[in-house]
């Protein structure tokens, strides 16, 4: 029997499947400002640097750019930037956005040889009259821009892919090699909402292959009216819901940032018939500097850095 309790807490939402969070999906944070919050642990360092710009009145669209460099340039993070795995021919090719407080947003995508796309995705932003740039368009872009052409493939990324190769399985795993993208979010003293997201990809993708990061709507998303999200895990199920602009439009329905992730979660898991090797997971923030998060399954987590405080905290997860 379904306890009441239960049944409201799940009613609500149109369905009975079990979730999980602690306390349920109430408005995470004081709305004090300025607030950044990254995705996965590594998020800490990056909002470090970020709160640093946001604590001195910078705006959000620098603050969240710094931050992101971080995980970009660390050799051990392989999801990431340099150091990140490759695809199958060994090559490494990264994705990243930017989208600011007007409403403008600039991407790479396939790009190669550049340590801080997220950087170059900021440039197409401002210096050109597009938004997306891919592949060798991209990279002679950097390169005109000033960018260093450098070699990304580490030694441990290259045993990697050797040791992969010998079996070559295509099946990413939950949580082990598709953990790392960085997706972060800030709000600045002005009340500016700003956000930008950096991956690799998944591990040992197809040449050419781009997943939801660089997608302006699906890895990230910004109004500034009403609040930002962005995303982490398996991009092509985040393309197929156009993930972190169906959150910001939650929000804008009255959702707290936690439910309206926990919403796209749901349309996700409602467009699989098996979701037991899926992870994918959501994280917002709203005008009134409210955050939260939802995913698939357990093991997300992100960084929350307000008033001068930075803290890891476990995602809502529904299986
Ligand atoms: C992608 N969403 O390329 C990225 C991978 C990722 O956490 O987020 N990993 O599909």
């Amino acid at each position: 029997m379904i306890s009441r309790k239960h049944f409201l807490k799940t009613a609500a939402f149109g369905g009975l499947l079990p979730f999980h969070n602690k306390g349920f999906l109430k408005s995470q944070g004081s709305g004090v400002k300025p607030l950044v919050v990254s995705t996965w642990e590594f998020g800490i360092e990056a909002n470090k640097v970020a709160w640093n710009i946001l604590s001195n009145k910078g705006a959000s669209i620098d603050a969240v750019e710094a931050g992101v460099k971080v995980p970009e340039a660390d050799s051990s993070n392989h999801t990431v930037g340099y150091g990140g795995f490759p695809d199958r021919e060994g090559k490494v090719t990264l994705d990243s956005c930017v989208m600011d407080h007007r409403n403008m947003a600039g991407s790479v995508a396939f790009l190669e040889h550049i340590k801080h796309p997220v950087s170059v995705a900021r440039k197409v932003m401002e210096e050109t009259p597009h938004i997306m740039l891919v592949g060798e368009g991209a990279l002679q872009f950097a390169l005109e821009q000033g960018f260093e052409k450098e070699n990304l493939l580490t030694a441990e990324a290259t045993r990697e892919w050797e040791n992969w190769k010998v079996e070559a399985e295509y099946r990413p795993v939950p949580n082990i090699e598709n953990h790392d993208t960085i997706g972060m979010l800030a709000i600045d003293a002005e009340g500016n909402l700003s956000g930008a997201c950096s991956t690799s990809g998944l591990a040992f993708k197809m040449r050419g292959r781009v997943g939801d990061s660089p997608l302006i709507g699906s890895g990230l998303y910004v109004d500034n009216e009403v609040g930002a999200a962005t995303a982490t895990g398996h991009g092509e199920e985040i393309i197929r819901v156009s993930g972190s602009h169906l959150v910001v439009e939650l929000m804008r329905q009255g959702k707290s940032p936690e439910e309206a992730c926990r919403e796209a979660v749901l349309r996700i898991i409602r467009n699989n018939d098996d979701v037991s090797e899926l992870q994918c997971g959501f994280l917002a923030i709203n005008k009134a500097g409210e955050y939260g998060a939802f995913a698939i399954r357990e093991g997300f987590n992100f960084a929350v850095s307000v008033q001068n405080k930075h803290e890891l905290v476990d995602s809502g997860y529904e299986l």
